[in-house]
């Protein structure tokens, strides 16, 4: 089994293959530390944290991270809590860095006696509609490499070369452009005491926690912007604006990009002897976490699959690995527009007019007005089934 990327999603697939008897090679382009440092997501959803307890690696994984407990609206800089996991039964997320969970499944996998290549280069997959698909690439010092393999999962991201390595036209893709922007920085200051998403006539800002030191914080703004239109000052000035905090604690800014909200999801997930897994196969807007858990499921999805194909010989998992995947993918994906929707068009009625500015704040207002809307997004947010 050849596993191309080692990001949560193929480090994920290479724990859980590893924990099943089957044999897998993971070749990562970029370096282990690169790999190790690179900074995303923070949210690790209740039912992932299950997944890794269920196959055994809850320890490993899970150890002293703190869990996620309610969640702030501030509304016009007014304050209002969700206590999500109250409105679940207690079931909750965890509150995790991308780069802890990669760095905790390498020493797993690699204590564990696995096979990670970090700098391979060129990879190049072939026949891979054939019954033995061959992986060529440079390793580390700059020589060719081949193997052939049973399957490849293609975890290479979105602009990894598994995905275009599928003839033109055998996978449907469905691309969209939310049309927002986000400046997104990651600053030296004390972590937020919940993780917290203000609305305002100013524009849409946030601030997560990303570690206890650290924060990740989220300012809406026009899709075309470059970065240089964001200097420091600009963005605390801004951030206290729309969080409401004259006070906001001011810290080193240690990183700044743009990002576009975006979506893309291709199907089906898979071409002959090829799976597509995570962002390889589907990119969902950071807005509501749910992009690594998504990888996190497909991966197991997988694994459970190819453990039935190889070892019982029953390949009616595999055949539905697609169509699995992309139920959940879909839900996610409205999931996260809903959300970014709503918070969005609540705020600047320059961006969508006054009627639809009043339609997102019932929208947020029956969140805590209802039960029951309440908990239909509770049990989305924590990611509970
Ligand atoms: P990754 O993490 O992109 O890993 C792919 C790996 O493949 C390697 N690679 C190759 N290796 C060999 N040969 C090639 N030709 C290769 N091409 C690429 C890459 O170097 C890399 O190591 O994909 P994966 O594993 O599918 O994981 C997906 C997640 O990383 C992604 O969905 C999340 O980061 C998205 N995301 C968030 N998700 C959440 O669940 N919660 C969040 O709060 C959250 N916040 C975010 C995010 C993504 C963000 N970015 C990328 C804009 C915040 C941000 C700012």
């Amino acid at each position: 089994m050849a596993i191309i990327g080692a990001g949560p999603a193929g480090l994920t697939l290479a724990n859980l293959l590893q924990r099943s008897g089957v044999d897998c090679v993971v070749l990562e382009r970029r370096s282990r530390s690169y790999v190790e440092q690179r900074q995303r997501a923070g949210v690790l959803e209740h039912r992932a944290a299950r997944m890794f307890q269920e196959w055994g690696l809850g320890d490993q994984v899970l150890a002293g991270v703190p869990v996620d407990g309610l969640l702030e609206f501030r509304i016009d800089g007014v304050p209002r809590h969700l206590d999500v996991p109250a409105l679940v039964g207690g079931r909750h997320s965890w509150l995790m860095p991308q780069q802890l969970l990669v760095r905790r499944l390498i020493v797993t996998f690699e204590t564990g006696g696995g096979d990670l290549r970090t700098d391979a280069e060129g990879v190049a997959l072939h026949d891979i509609d054939g019954d033995r698909p061959v992986v060529r690439y440079h390793d580390a010092a700059g020589r060719s490499r081949e193997f052939a393999c049973d399957y490849v999962a293609g975890c290479d991201g979105f602009l990894g070369l598994s995905r275009r390595s599928v003839p033109e036209g055998a996978l449907r893709t469905y691309t969209y452009d939310h049309g927002v922007g986000w400046v997104t920085v990651l600053a030296d200051t004390p972590a937020p005491r919940h993780p917290l998403l203000a609305v305002s006539e100013y524009g849409y800002a946030a601030q997560f926690p990303r570690g206890p030191h650290a924060s990740r914080y989220y300012l809406e703004c026009d899709p075309d912007e470059a970065s240089v239109a964001w200097p420091d000052d600009r963005i605390w000035k801004q951030l206290r604006l729309r969080l409401g905090d004259d006070d906001l604690p001011i810290g080193e800014v240690t990183a700044t990009s743009m990002v576009k909200m975006r979506s893309f999801v291709v199907d089906p997930m898979s071409y002959g002897r090829l799976f597509l897994v995570g962002d390889a196969a589907h990119v969902i807007t950071p807005m509501g976490g749910k992009g690594m858990n998504l990888a996190l499921f497909d991966a197991e999805t997988l694994a459970r699959a190819l453990r039935a194909a190889v070892q019982d010989g029953d390949g009616a998992a595999l055949s539905a690995y697609s169509a699995t995947c992309l139920r959940r993918t879909w839900d996610y994906q409205e999931f996260s527009r809903w959300l970014l929707e709503t918070v969005h068009e609540a705020g600047d009625a320059s961006r969508c007019g006054p009627f639809r500015r009043e339609l997102a704040r019932a929208r947020l207002e029956r969140l805590f007005e209802s039960p029951a809307a309440a908990t239909a997004f509770a049990v989305l947010r924590a990611g509970v089934d």
